[in-house]
């Protein structure tokens, strides 16, 4: 319900209209390297000296700071000599590039990925499906044929996903007790954030990297060091190659890719690979039980719709497809944060 307030000067739908300005000027900020140049300069920098080090325009960086002042993301110290810019320390922990926690490649895949994709939201609600054709071309209906349309993509697209588990990977892996389990397969692990968080945490497992031969050889390349024997990889395709037996099978981010239907058909496979007294734990962002939020998770939703063949989903709706698929005693565990644990058992 909208306040009286609201309806005399409707802020609210000004702050919605302006959402994706807010966003851009955090990407350009991101992507020009004011976050870093300040972290590294260890002292607060003129607009004159920070547009020259990044070799862009005085007029555009005098705007862009100002900008990123009023979002918080830099601090402004005004002098006689003229003003001076800092990181804030939320900057500093999350928007450098050199950050343990950092976000960058998450906010650039966001920036040159996703940014695009929404640019035909409106078609793809009316089609009801991915705007791979008209946004890039690609006829395929293949969902990560599109994805990783390129090498470079795909890159972008790991280092991107891998990005929100240095915040979130400790809450999700911890949410259960999963010391029983010592042979885990990550399916569609991707560039493998969650199995080192799982080997940090649990001394006697091994996880290892289900995924698509090409992403398995950027994880090894560019990801997991050849050091961290506790990871090992597998390279195929979950839906079409067989499955090795395991404890535990880790599904983070699969289920929300796809239509109810190829969850079961993947759910299933699991079910029968699985050891008996071993599991299934499903890591997602989860949508209250009547769909009213959070609004995260919703966005995320739409974010599916516009890239993927899936949905996100509420917990029984998750709790169905492990039922279906012949698990029991499914448990739920929220962490607060962006991402849920549902753990199934076999
Ligand atoms: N689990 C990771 C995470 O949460 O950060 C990555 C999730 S990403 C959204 C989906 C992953 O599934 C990608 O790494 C993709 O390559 C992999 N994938 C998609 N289709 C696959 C298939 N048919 N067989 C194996 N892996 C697949
Ligand atoms: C997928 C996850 C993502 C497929 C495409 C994706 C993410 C971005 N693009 O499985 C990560 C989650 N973030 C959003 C906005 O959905």
């Amino acid at each position: 319900m909208s306040s009286t307030e609201d309806l005399e000067y409707p802020h609210i739908l000004i702050q919605y209209q302006n959402g994706f300005l807010i966003s851009k000027v955090m990407f350009a900020a991101c992507e020009l390297g004011v976050f870093d140049l300040l972290k590294e300069s260890k002292e607060n920098l003129s607009s004159k000296v920070i547009a020259e080090r990044l070799g862009t325009s005085l007029h555009g960086t005098e705007r862009l700071l100002d900008a990123c002042v009023g979002l918080k993301l830099l601090s402004v110290e005004v002098k006689e000599e003229g003003a001076f810019y800092g990181n804030t320390e939320i900057s500093n922990l999350y928007l450098t590039k050199s950050s343990p926690k950092s976000q960058y490649h998450n906010l650039m895949y966001y920036s040159k990925t996703i940014y695009l994709c929404w640019h035909y939201l409106t078609d793809a609600v009316r089609e009801g499906k991915n705007q791979y054709e008209r946004a890039f071309g690609i006829s395929s209906n293949d969902v990560f044929e599109a994805l990783y349309r390129s090498e470079e993509e795909m890159i972008k697209f790991m280092y991107g996903l891998n990005a929100v588990w240095s915040i979130c990977g400790r809450d999700v892996i911890a949410a259960f007790d999963l010391s029983p389990f010592t042979t885990i397969y990550d399916l569609g692990g991707g560039a493998g954030a969650l199995a080192q968080e799982c080997v940090s945490l649990y001394a006697d497992c091994t996880v290892t990297i289900f995924d698509l031969p090409k992403v398995v050889e950027i994880a090894k390349k560019h990801f997991i060091s050849p050091e961290e024997r506790r990871i090992m990889f597998y390279e195929g395709d979950f839906f079409k190659d067989p499955v090795p037996e395991a404890d535990l099978y880790i599904l983070a981010r699969i289920l929300h890719d796809w239509a109810d239907e190829k969850c079961v058909q993947l759910l299933r496979k699991v079910q029968k690979a699985c050891k008996s007294g071993g599991g299934v734990l499903l890591i997602e962002t989860l949508l209250n039980e009547d769909k009213s939020g959070p609004l995260e998770s919703q966005l995320y939703s739409m974010n599916m719709l516009v890239q993927t063949e899936g949905k996100e989903r509420t917990p029984k709706e998750y709790n169905q497809l492990l039922t279906a698929a012949g698990f029991k005693e499914t448990e739920i565990k929220k962490t607060g944060k962006l991402y849920d644990a549902i753990l199934g058992r076999k």
